[in-house]
């Protein structure tokens, strides 16, 4: 059953860039509830294990660098459907496939460096909510 909550961090290249307020006014006006919210710096291990699916990819190494070269928004967000419509807010992974108005659109700069992560499924919207959030109070 689909849940009502999904993950998102937005990246060391919009956080760099000033974008992070832009990017949140955006989830706020699409309908989503902020119930976490963190600054944080994923430690290379920390990247590693977040994006262990990708271990076998060649841009692997190039990612987990990215990653953990400043700091990240990262955030448990609510609403209706939210693994799916906030995929669509956000765009394609690569930010020239993006559509018009979309966060990747609007703030990524590469398919590497796209400025947001969203979960894909409600199984990994739990697992990547538990990565940065264990433990923690959500409201
Ligand atoms: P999405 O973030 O849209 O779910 P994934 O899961 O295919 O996309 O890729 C995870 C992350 O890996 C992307 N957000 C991006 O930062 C990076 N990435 C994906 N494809 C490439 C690529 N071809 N070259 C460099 N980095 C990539």
């Amino acid at each position: 059953m689909a849940t009502n909550r999904t993950f998102t961090m937005i990246k060391p290249d919009a956080v760099e860039n000033g974008h992070t307020g832009a990017i949140l006014e955006k989830i706020n006006a699409a309908g989503f509830r902020i119930v976490a919210l963190k600054k944080t710096q994923m430690t290379t291990r920390d990247a590693e294990t977040f994006y262990a699916i990708h271990k076998e990819r060649p841009f692997f190494g190039e990612l987990v660098e990215f990653m953990t070269r400043g700091p990240i928004i990262a955030a448990v967000l609510e609403k209706d459907n939210a693994v799916e419509d906030f995929r669509t807010l956000i765009g394609a992974t690569n930010p020239a496939e993006a559509a018009e108005g979309t966060i990747r659109k609007l703030y990524a700069t590469s398919i590497g460096e796209n400025a947001v992560h969203g979960s894909d499924s409600d199984e990994n919207a739990e697992i990547e909510s538990n990565f940065h959030f264990a433990g923690r109070e959500m409201f």
